[in-house]
């Protein structure tokens, strides 16, 4: 059967980003016998409809699987919608293969499957890991009624190797600045406001490690990728695991650089130093908040000794890293800010990331804490976003965000308009850097602002 998969995403911020899901449902459609097409969006700028067009004209597939990642950026105060552009692809895809059957799939698509099926007119959808259940899906396609959705049940060992002969790999590494690679899927954490184990399941499954390594020394051979993004919603855990990739690389000797998400979250002794030696150059601590009073609120599993002790870890080990924030969010108060700034600046990371409130998705507990305060009800969150503002701050929150923004060089504000990491971070990329440019956000220095262009 002809199968097209469409990655819809064209988002640039902070960086494009390869398609993986998309191209995992690809090679599992294509390991199955059928005959598929990526086309991916990422780089046609406004051409993107007529190209898709004119693909589809060429290729007369008999099932169309658009691939969702973002719903939004999640940037309070003014966040942008994907959407106008999704019911664009759409309208295309009915146009231009009106036989064609329409499936949905991603991750913003799992986070609210009815709302997209309705809005972009889908016969079917599939929640969750696309790999096996599209599979099966290609099998039935002819007798599915219209609009229904199926929950993928998360697959013990998500295997499948990404078809990245079917993208421009290049042309990614070079605006990009790095290929990703996911080493083990499923959550256990219990942050109050968190997607994750929506999306990935509770339970963490790990990926075959020879698998894994094997994936990145293919893009490094065919194509001289030596920079590695490990998209893993936290990679220290579980940490045999983490380990068992350290060394995996150390012992094919890969010359490699990447970077990862890490808990500051029990940590286990030794890993971080582990990463290093195997190429690591820098984590991203998925913080949030380093006050107790907002820790508790976000339902994160460590405390603010663990957020210095995981920093000077990563500083012994001769790791960057940053820290992401959320401020602003739930219980947070002029004291429990301040507390945070003072406790993230004194372990002196090389960048910080800051949201502003949080997101709100269903099926999350600070979701019903929302609905039990008035705010809204769970079941009307969709895909306008609507974000949990921190009573006590929520007043004044933009003017007190820019302050931070003007004092602190090195803080990353995505929802804030103007940024002039982005523009820097694109000039540097076109002058051939890789690897996360927040890097070098520190050096040299924060008195060296102004050098930033603006
Ligand atoms: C890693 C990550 C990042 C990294 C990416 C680094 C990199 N080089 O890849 C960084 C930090 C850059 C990032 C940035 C952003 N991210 Co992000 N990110 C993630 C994360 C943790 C993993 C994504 C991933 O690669 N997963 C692995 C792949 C294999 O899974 P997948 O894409 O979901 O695909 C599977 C299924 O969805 C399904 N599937 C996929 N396509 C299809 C198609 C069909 C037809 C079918 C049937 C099934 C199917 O099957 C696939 C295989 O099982 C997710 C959360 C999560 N746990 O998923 C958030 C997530 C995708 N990000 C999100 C957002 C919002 C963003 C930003 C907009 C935030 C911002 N303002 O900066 C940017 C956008 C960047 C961009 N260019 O698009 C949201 C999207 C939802 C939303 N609210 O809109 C998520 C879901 C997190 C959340 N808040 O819930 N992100």
């Amino acid at each position: 059967m002809r199968v097209m998969i469409v990655a819809a995403n064209q988002e640039h911020k902070p960086d494009p980003v390869v398609p993986l899901g998309a191209a995992m449902v690809a090679a599992a459609a294509r390991n199955a016998g059928h005959d598929v097409c990526l086309f991916d969006a990422c780089f046609r700028g406004e051409r993107v409809a007529s190209d898709l067009r004119q693909a589809l004209r060429a290729f007369q597939p008999r099932v169309v699987g658009l691939s969702i990642r973002n719903i939004d950026d999640v940037c309070w105060p003014a966040a942008q919608s994907y959407l106008p552009y999704y019911k664009q692809l759409a309208a295309a895809i009915r146009e231009s293969a009106p036989d064609a059957c329409l499936v949905l799939g991603g991750s913003a698509f799992t986070l609210m499957p009815s709302a997209f099926i309705n809005a972009l007119g889908a016969d079917h959808g599939i929640a969750g890991e696309g790999e096996q259940a599209f599979v099966n899906l290609l099998s039935r396609v002819d007798v599915d009624g219209t609009g229904s959705i199926s929950w993928a049940h998360p697959v013990l060992v998500p295997d499948v190797a990404p078809a990245l002969d079917l993208l421009d790999v290049d042309e990614y590494y070079a605006r990009g600045g790095a290929l990703n690679l996911q080493t083990r899927r499923g959550c256990a954490f219990k942050c109050t406001y968190c997607t994750y184990p929506v999306l990935e399941g509770r339970q963490p499954r790990p990926r075959t490690i020879e698998t894994v390594v094997d994936g990145l020394q293919y893009s490094l051979d065919r194509h001289g990728v030596r920079h590695f993004f490990v998209v893993d919603n936290t990679f220290n855990h579980p940490p045999d695991h983490a380990f068992a990739f350290c060394s995996e690389l150390r012992k094919r000797r890969l010359d490699v650089s990447w970077t990862a998400y890490v808990s500051p979250a029990r940590l286990a002794p030794g890993l971080l130093q582990q990463m290093a030696d195997a190429g690591c150059s820098s984590v991203e601590f998925g913080t949030d908040a380093a006050s107790e009073v907002t820790l508790r609120a976000l339902g994160k599993s460590f405390t603010q000794i663990d957020v210095i002790d995981a920093s000077r870890k990563a500083t012994a080990a001769g790791l960057k890293f940053a820290h992401s924030l959320i401020l602003g969010g739930p219980d947070e108060t002029a004291e429990s800010w301040r507390e945070t700034v003072d406790v993230i600046e004194s372990t002196n990371p090389s960048a910080v990331f800051v949201m502003l409130g949080v997101r709100l998705y269903p099926g999350t507990s600070l979701a019903r804490r929302a609905e039990q305060e008035g705010l809204i009800r769970e079941s009307e969150i969709g895909l306008d976003p609507v974000f949990y503002l921190g009573a006590e701050v929520a007043d004044g929150l933009e003017q007190r965000a820019r302050e931070l923004s003007a004092s602190h060089p090195n803080w990353y504000f995505p929802g804030l308009e103007g940024n002039r990491w982005l523009r820097y971070w694109r000039r540097r990329r076109s002058h051939g850097v890789r690897g996360p440019l927040w890097e070098q956000m520190a050096t040299p220095g924060p008195a060296a602002a102004q050098e930033v262009p603006q």
